[in-house]
């Protein structure tokens, strides 16, 4: 009889202690080591986005070994993230701008002492070869598109509100005909020719790519917008199998895949400057730098 109490005084003490524990998963808890808030978890998106290889770099760089990166996707990280603000908990994820989360939530890019994430980017468009020759009007439409960040901000904040990502780029093309006719000036219309547009549904190329395809659609391309992971989008274009794609960060975060196939595509240029890739947390976390995630 007292050892049964003990134990069970022992389980209650145990109960109580998970208690404790349980409630300490929050910024505000006295001594778990921000590595233990976080519970060693970085979370990050689908497998071939360039962010989630340069984050196990930095996981190397920073020596944060005890660390595991989540494979998921854009919409599961973004749940993430939602669920973990508004409850003020601790949480770092793969982040990248232009992207509709720092419109919505106060949040950070951690310092980068090390430059794993590399410096500002750039988004390119990138087509097949041959394109030029078989569809001239695409191939100048897609040579002159180019755009600001808080054009793409318009469409990913709408699709992040519950719209359909196609009848947001039919209202930013609406509303935008003075850049959009910047793009299709002089450009012959054509009658129903077959355009593939692939891209990797990451927020802000599900917002690109609805985006262009509904301006070729207006000049009469009958438009197909296939979604893939970021290998076989690459791949796509290099073996002309898809015509285009808007997606391209360059120069670091695609730098593989750009590497693998440069002889065989075409490089049309910037269509966005400015875009970066980092970890970012919220605001509310007292952190600065990935190194900060060792203590
Ligand atoms: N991203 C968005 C992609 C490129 C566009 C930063 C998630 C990537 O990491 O490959």
């Amino acid at each position: 009889m007292k050892k049964y109490l003990r134990n069970l005084g022992v389980v209650a003490g145990l109960s109580l202690t998970l208690l404790v524990a349980g409630c300490g998963a929050d910024t505000t808890s006295g001594d778990a080591s921000i590595a233990e808030q976080l519970n060693y978890t970085i979370t990050g998106i689908d497998a071939g986005a360039g962010i989630m290889a340069a984050t196990e770099e930095a996981i190397e760089a920073y020596g944060l070994e005890g660390y595991n990166l989540q494979t998921s996707s854009s919409a599961a990280m973004t749940a993430a993230l939602a669920a973990a603000y508004e409850n003020e908990e601790p949480i770092v994820v793969t982040g990248w701008t232009p992207h509709w989360k720092f419109a919505k939530y106060d949040l950070k890019y951690l310092e980068d002492p090390q430059g794993v994430f590399g410096e500002a980017e750039s988004i390119h468009t990138i087509v097949r070869k041959g394109l030029e020759t078989d569809h001239p009007s695409a191939y100048q439409v897609l040579d002159n598109f180019y755009w600001e960040q808080a054009d793409m901000g318009e469409i990913m904040v709408a699709v992040n509100e519950g719209a359909d990502p196609a009848d947001a780029a039919a209202e930013w093309v609406a509303n935008n005909q003075d850049k959009v006719s910047q793009w299709t000036e002089g450009v012959a219309e054509v009658n129903g020719d077959k355009l593939t547009l692939v891209f990797v549904a990451w927020d802000s190329e599900i917002a690109s790519t609805h985006m262009i395809g509904k301006v070729l659609e207006d000049i009469g391309y009958d438009v197909e917008l296939l979604s893939l992971e970021a290998a076989g989008m690459w791949t796509a274009v290099a073996t002309g199998s898809a015509d285009a794609l808007v997606a391209a960060w360059l120069p670091g975060t695609h730098a593989v895949y750009y590497e693998d196939y440069k002889e065989d595509f075409v490089d049309l240029g910037v269509n966005l400057e400015g875009a970066a890739i980092g970890l970012v947390v919220p605001a509310y976390m007292d952190i600065t730098s990935i190194e900060d995630l060792n203590n």
